[in-house]
This record gives structure tokens, sequence and C-alpha cells, in this order.
């Protein structure tokens, strides 16, 4: 470690509060798939910032976006409008289908957001009760890290020492659609789920779940949201990973690479009245919807496009899935993952994810553990064959037994 790398992360250490325990590396540059620390040393990234940099490090068209607008407009609250936000309105309802767009900053944000909209709507339209709405979640859920959030968690990470929290939510395994059948009642407003789960270690549910999930909540009046922030955006090789259940969820919940990894943006799409019960003065927030985010998400959503980053996820997944199943290891416990959305599960007795990521950062790949024995592995979504080749030859070379 140079004196540079110390010194900086001797100064995080004392003045920063500790919530993180990152990986010594201190980077200084990106471009599409690499990252360079402060010594110069190139790494691939696969992690993409929990999948913020789809689109790859630094595009240059996003930049372009970003630039040209901050030199005319940035922010005027939305007690003004923009000639951004329209477009921004126009362009993502016709990519996604959506009938109502409310944008937001942080994915938390739009999580809470569409708790609060869902929550009325309940009581407006549904006739719940007031102060009775309940929200069907999973156990193992990742949606954020605010107060509302972490009060239905199932993380004692995430929740010990912040309580009191707010009641309204009922837990369900995931993929468990007896569960989900039984814990439905008249109160049930919401089904809040994740496509796949990312932060538990990308767990998908067993074939079906879905198509059963989406026939109850019709069946019952339950808003179907889907937390597609991290799934989202082309990250399963498709633009929305409910594509690949063949339904379509009532409000769908984007951010992350919705910006390209350049600014916070989040949305809250909807295909159904939810949002209409959301009157002026009922929400919002000062950065939400500002012309600069929007001229960004407009940038972001068009290359995604224009560039087949999409095809290439579902592509170069198949690749680098195949490639990971191929390594002859008996540490390796599953291979999972759709599109560029992959894990690789240690056995236990490996001794967790955690010391495979530095060895794997040390022949040049950057890669986070979750959960102690899982490997996440989700690069920008430009990433080329050959990469991906060089990457499994690291993950070989760091696996195999
Ligand atoms: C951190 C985890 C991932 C998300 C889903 C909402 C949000 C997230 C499915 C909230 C955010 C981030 C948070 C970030 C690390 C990362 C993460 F490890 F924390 F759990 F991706 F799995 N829904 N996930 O994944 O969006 O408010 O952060 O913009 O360090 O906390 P946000």
């Amino acid at each position: 470690m140079t004196p540079s790398t110390a010194s900086l992360i001797e100064i995080e250490h004392r003045l920063g509060a500790h919530n993180y325990k990152p990986l010594d590396v201190v980077l200084s540059r990106g471009e599409g798939v690499y990252v360079w620390d402060v010594d110069g040393n190139r790494y691939l990234d696969c992690l993409s910032a929990y999948s913020a940099v789809n689109q790859g490090h630094c595009h240059p068209k996003i930049l372009a976006a970003m630039v040209e607008q901050a030199q005319k407009l940035t922010l005027t609250s939305r007690a003004f409008r923009n000639d951004q936000l329209a477009h921004f309105y126009e362009e993502i309802a016709a990519l996604t289908g959506s009938h109502k767009v409310l944008p937001m900053n942080s994915g938390a944000e739009a999580v809470e957001t569409a708790v609060k909209a869902v929550r009325k709507w309940g009581y407006e339209v549904k006739g719940v009760p007031e102060g009775q709405a309940e929200i069907i979640v999973c156990a193992n859920n990742f949606h954020g890290r605010t107060m509302g959030i972490v009060g239905f968690s199932t993380d004692p990470d995430a929740r010990i020492g912040f309580g009191p929290f707010a009641p309204g939510f009922r837990h369900v395994p995931f993929g468990d659609i007896d569960a989900f059948r039984t814990a439905i009642n008249e109160n049930t407003v919401a089904f809040l789920i994740e496509p796949i789960q990312g932060e538990a270690g990308v767990l998908i549910p067993p074939a079906g779940y879905f198509t059963a999930v989406r026939e109850l909540c019709t069946q019952h009046g339950i808003t179907l949201i889907l937390d597609e922030i991290q799934t989202g955006l082309g990250r399963t090789g498709k633009l929305l990973a409910e594509e690949h259940e063949g339904i379509e969820a009532d409000v769908t919940l984007v951010g992350k690479a919705l910006s390209g990894g350049f600014y916070p943006v989040s949305a809250v799409l909807s295909n159904s009245e939810v949002l209409g019960v959301l009157k002026p003065g009922q929400h919002g927030s000062t950065f939400g919807g500002n012309p600069l985010a929007c001229a960004i998400a407009r940038a972001a959503l068009k290359v995604l496009v224009e560039e087949d980053m999409i095809g290439n996820s579902e592509r170069m997944g198949e690749r680098f899935g195949a490639g990971l199943k191929g390594i002859r290891s008996n540490i390796i416990k599953e291979v999972r993952g759709r599109g560029l959305m992959l894990a690789v599960e240690l056995d236990p007795a490996a001794g967790g994810a955690r010391k495979y990521c530095e060895a794997l950062k040390e022949r040049g790949i950057l890669a986070k553990d979750t959960h102690g024995d899982t490997i996440r592995i989700a690069p920008p979504l430009v990433i080329t064959g050959d990469q991906v080749d060089w990457a499994l030859e690291q993950f070989e070379a760091v696996l195999r037994t």
C-alpha cells in the first residue's frame, strides 16, 4: 500500500463514521468497465456501484448531457416548472409502459413514496379503515436504509438500535406463494417485493411464483409494487426483471442506473390509479424532478437502449454464468443469476467470501461479498466477451480447487 493510499485511508478512518468496511482500494478514475486506484492499478468493476453504473463508468454521452444542462439550469424546486421534466416523463413512460411518474432522488425515497401512496390509495380507493393498511413484504428484503424501510427489514444489523418502528407490515418468506396467500386480509393494500433479492444473495423465486402473485394481487385488489431499483434498467438482461416472469407490476420503482451513476435519480412508475391519490402539498422533495436530474436520466435511458446494453447484458450474462458454473471447485456451492446479476455462493467451510474478494482484488477484479458466503458479480452492462473471459480466468484462479 503506497503512502497516498495509506494517508487517505487514515484520514477516512479518523474523521469518517465507520458505517462501512470497504476494501482498501482508493479509486480515482473510471471508464467503461474499468476503475483505477490512486497508484494507477486498474480493476474490472464487478459491482457497478450496486448496479448504479450499468452504462459503464463516466459514460461520455451522459456526461455531455450533464455538463450541457449544468451550464443552463440545475434546480428550480417544483414550485416552478422546467423544460426537462415533461420530456423525462414522456420518455420513461413510453419505455416502461407507465401511465404516471413521480420523480425522486434516492431509491429509498422512491420506496417511501410508494408506501405513502399505496396506504393513501388503500384508505381512499380500496376502503381500508384509516390507520389499518397492511403491506406484505418478504423476509431478507432490502429496500433501503431510512427509518420507515428498516422498520420492515428482517436484518438485525439494519434494525437493532433504531426503534421504535412504524407498524403495518407483514412478512412472508420470499418465493412462498402459500405463505403470501395466507398473509392476505381485507386490510392488505400492497405487496412490496424485489423480483430478485439482491442483497440477500441474488435469490431467484421458483418458476411460476410471480404469475401466482400477480393473480392473487389482481383477485384481492392488492397493489403489486416491484422494487426494480437494482434489478431494473437492463441488469437482468431485460429492461425490467418482471419481463422474465411475464407479468406487469402495478407500481415499479427504479433508481441507481436511472442516472448511469452521475446523480441520485429515482422514480415511482405506476400502471394503476395509485399515484392519483397524491394531491398538491401531500408529497415532494427539494431535488425531485429537477432539470439536471431529468437531463441526466434522459441520456442514461437513451444510451441504455441505443447501445443495446440490455441485449449485451443477456448475452454476456449467459457467457459469464456458464463460465462460473464451469469452474471445478469444491468450495463453490451454487452459481445463480439472470443476465449480469450473478452470484457465487461458497461453502461455509471456505471461510467466508470476503477473503476471496480480497484475492480477486489482487488480480484486478473488484467484487463484493454479501451475507458472508456469497460473492456478487455485476459488471457494467457494456462488458465485452473478451473482458468476461479475462474476468473468468481470475475467478477460476481464485476459486478452483
Ligand atoms: C448501501 C445493499 C444493494 C436496493 C433496492 C432500494 C434500494 C437499494 C433493491 C435503496 C439500494 C444499495 C444501498 C447501498 C448498497 C446497495 C445494496 F448492499 F445495501 F443492499 F444493492 F444490495 N431497493 N441498495 O438495492 O436505494 O436509497 O440506496 O438509492 O450502501 O446502503 P438507495
